[in-house]
């Protein structure tokens, strides 16, 4: 065995040299991986003993890809791109041998060998679209050659991954390897010699992609069939068009086409803001309190508190990761039709071939449903989900706190009461938190952990590694009105209110949103999630146009009427020069003097508030970082990836501008635009968030 680099040793095993990486944590392409794999083939093509290659990787992994702390700084030779070429020149066999997620560079180095072969857990991708990019290093050239445009346009344009058995369905990989995958490829490479099996080199495989040639549809309806889910993005359709030029144009050609749209893509704003979002989530679980290793403690089954559509959705998500769920209620019809839901959403999933009946009956079978707390005793955890009432929730935090084992951990899902006022209803502080789910539970991947202030550090992180286990991303936030995301929230709907009274309209504002990037504007979701949430028809006074839509039954989409009108069986929102009138003669009532209101005042009166908020909570301690706010905002609130977040926004428009603009509407408006102190520290310093 010899080291080739300190990343990369080259082992000769009869006439078979291995090439093997161990560069931790996922084997990404850096420049000493880089550097190990040309020296590596080299010598390897220079010994005349060795008849063939193998690259296989140690650790959790096949290469994940480039090495994205790389990107930004100066490129170092050999780039991934000179690495491939001397791959797939070589004169002899280059087999990759693949483990984990061949993601990215990681893919394009095993399509720039002859032949592939991997065991069966693994995965295939070429994630780039997702981090603003495409593939750079061959794989818009050499995929759609191996499997086809067709194929080749997905798993590139949407950046998600395959299966080891699909791989082999659509020759991405020649063999799936039982067992040892070293074994194994040693075997497979062992055939290739014997029978002499000629290089395939992917690069000269033209059928394929000339069998496209003069077809436009394949990429006009392809086109068509993303237009909503990239939206805004710029990334998918350079995508499309490198695929494009790998049937119009020679392979060498294609490649610098590739190169170019890369280039181009690495030094704009959108692959920056999406790097950055894939570095935030993968801080948002990290504490500077909880050290990795903390202790804790093992959640084997749960109970939840009401089975409305938030319990039912917090039930799934437990069931889904095999934890068993007691699942209480009040009243036997209440429980039937929770169960009903849920069973209902198991059955649609199955309908769309994305589970088997087995298995809705499997996930079915982990819920016991029952109408008595004392049941909820033998739970490790214990997760309320009933109405936003204080009392109720304290009268039950009492009554758990009697019924349940001793370290069990007791969680509310309210989305704003103040968690140690009910912690303070039990005997157990130190494991008692708020665990806030974002409707819908089962589909939302944000989870905002409320860090109440007696909470102990064991509990503290077995709420993170549950998160983990049920497949969230959880951004610990402290105790205030609203944690985090809907504190920020409701800045944003105050402001769209005002609004519309002060000349602008609900279509109005929603286009300027809309066109920002969010999927929706404000008053669409309004509709969507029901005007009437919060409202009463007893206290309802006929005060704001919200008491106003509801007390006429206009409640939102539920009601096929509220801020819009919506068609039977549809949820497009429909204007409704109705509501227009009523607005407009609303505001007259109110003495509120209507006045044009232009897309860039209510662009700024809707998001400058969310970073101000932001940073008045980063201020009091509540978030741990500006990232963890961004993190809410993509997955909670659908703030685009692509501008990164409103921390990363704001650092992007400039805090200058950011605080100019806060001044201006506090001279208009007064004090509730104040600016918070860290914006005006951060631009004094000459700061941005980033520098937090
Ligand atoms: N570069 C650098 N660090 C990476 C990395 C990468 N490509 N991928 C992961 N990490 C770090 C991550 O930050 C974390 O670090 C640790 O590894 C574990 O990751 C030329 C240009 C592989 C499926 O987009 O999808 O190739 O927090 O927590 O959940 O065309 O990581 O421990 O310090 O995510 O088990 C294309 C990105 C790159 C794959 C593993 N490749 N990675 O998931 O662990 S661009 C990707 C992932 C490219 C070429 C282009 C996942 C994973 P820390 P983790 P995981």
């Amino acid at each position: 065995m010899a080291a080739i680099t300190e990343t990369v040793e080259l082992e000769i095993r009869k006439e078979i040299a291995l090439l093997i990486v161990d560069n931790p944590p996922v084997n990404a392409l850096g420049i000493s991986v880089r550097r190990g794999l040309a020296d590596g083939i080299q010598k390897a093509a220079d010994d005349e003993k060795v008849k063939a290659v193998i690259i296989i990787c140690k650790g959790r992994t096949f290469f994940a890809g480039a090495d994205i702390r790389e990107f930004g700084k100066p490129l170092e030779e050999p780039v991934l791109g000179q690495v491939l070429e001397i791959i797939d020149s070589c004169r002899k066999p280059v087999v990759a041998a693949i483990h984990g997620t061949a993601f990215g560079g990681g893919l394009e180095t095993a399509l720039a060998c002859h032949f592939r072969v991997a065991v069966s857990s693994a995965r295939l991708g070429l994630p780039e679209v997702k981090l603003g990019l495409l593939p750079g290093a061959g794989g818009t050239q050499r995929l759609p050659r191996l499997i086809g445009p067709e194929k080749a346009l997905k798993m590139i344009t949407l950046g998600n991954p395959v299966g080891a058995e699909e791989a082999l369905q659509n020759s991405l990989i020649d063999k799936i390897i039982e067992g040892d995958l070293t074994a194994g490829a040693v075997k497979f490479t062992e055939t290739v010699i014997a029978e002499a099996w000629p290089l395939r080199r992917v690069s000269g495989m033209n059928e394929k992609v000339e069998a496209a040639r003069g077809k436009p549809e394949i990429f006009s309806d392809f086109r068509k069939s993303i237009v909503r889910k990239t939206r805004g993005f710029e990334a998918p359709e350079a995508c499309v068009k490198a695929v494009g030029a790998s049937v119009n144009l020679p392979f060498d050609e294609g490649l610098r086409y590739e190169r170019d749209l890369f280039v181009k893509l690495m030094s704009g704003s959108q692959s920056a803001a999406q790097q950055y979002y894939f570095f935030a989530e993968r801080q948002v679980g990290k504490l500077p309190d909880i050290p990795k290793d903390t202790p804790y403690l093992d959640i084997g089954k749960a109970a939840v508190i009401g089975a409305g559509t938030m319990g039912g959705g917090i039930t799934m998500n437990f069931v889904n990761a095999g934890i068993p769920v007691t699942l209480v209620e009040t009243g036997q019809e209440f429980l039937d039709r929770g169960l009903g839901v849920i069973r209902k959403n198991y059955e649609i999933t199955a309908s769309k071939g994305k589970m088997s009946a087995e298995d809705v009956e499997k996930r079915m079978s982990l819920i016991t449903g029952t109408l008595s707390l004392e049941d909820v005793s033998d739970a490790d955890i214990v997760i309320e989900a009933v109405f936003e009432n204080m009392d109720i929730k304290k009268e039950i935090f009492s009554r758990l706190d009697s019924i349940c084992k001793k370290d069990a951990i007791l969680a509310s899902n309210t989305s704003y009461l103040d968690i140690n006022e009910i912690a303070a209803m039990t005997s157990r502080q130190e494991s008692v938190l708020g665990l806030h789910f974002f409707s819908p539970a089962n589909v939302m991947r944000l989870l905002e952990i409320v860090r109440a202030e007696k909470i102990s550090k064991t509990v503290l992180a077995t709420s993170l590694a549950l998160a983990r286990k049920i497949k969230k991303i959880a951004v610990v936030v402290g105790v205030c009105h609203g944690f985090a995301g809907n504190r920020m929230f409701s800045q944003r709907g105050r402001e769209a209110d005002n609004l519309i009274l002060e000349g602008a309209l609900p279509s109005q504002v929603d286009k300027v949103i809309f066109d920002f990037g969010f999927p929706m504007g404000p008053f669409v979701l309004k509709d969507l999630i029901g005007i009437d949430l919060g409202w009463s028809k007893e206290t309802s006074t006929g005060s704001t146009i919200k008491e106003i839509l509801c007390e006429m039954g206009r409640f939102g989409l539920k009601s096929g009427s509220g801020y819009y009108r919506y068609e039977k069986g549809s949820r497009a929102p429909i204007n409704d020069p109705e509501i227009d009138q009523l607005i407009v003669d609303f505001s007259e009532k109110k003495n509120i003097k209507r006045g044009e209101v232009s897309d860039e005042e209510i662009l700024q009166r809707c998001i400058y508030p969310i970073v101000n908020e932001g940073a008045k909570i980063l201020e009091e301690k509540i978030a741990v970082r500006p990232s963890d706010l961004d993190v809410i905002w993509v997955n909670g609130y659908g703030w685009p990836v692509y501008l990164g977040g409103p921390m990363f926004w704001a650092d992007m428009v400039g805090l200058d501008t950011i605080l100019e603009g806060l001044k201006k509407f506090q001279e208009r408006f007064g004090d509730v635009w104040k600016p918070a102190p860290l914006i005006e520290k951060l631009v004094r310093e000459g700061k941005g968030f980033k520098d937090f």
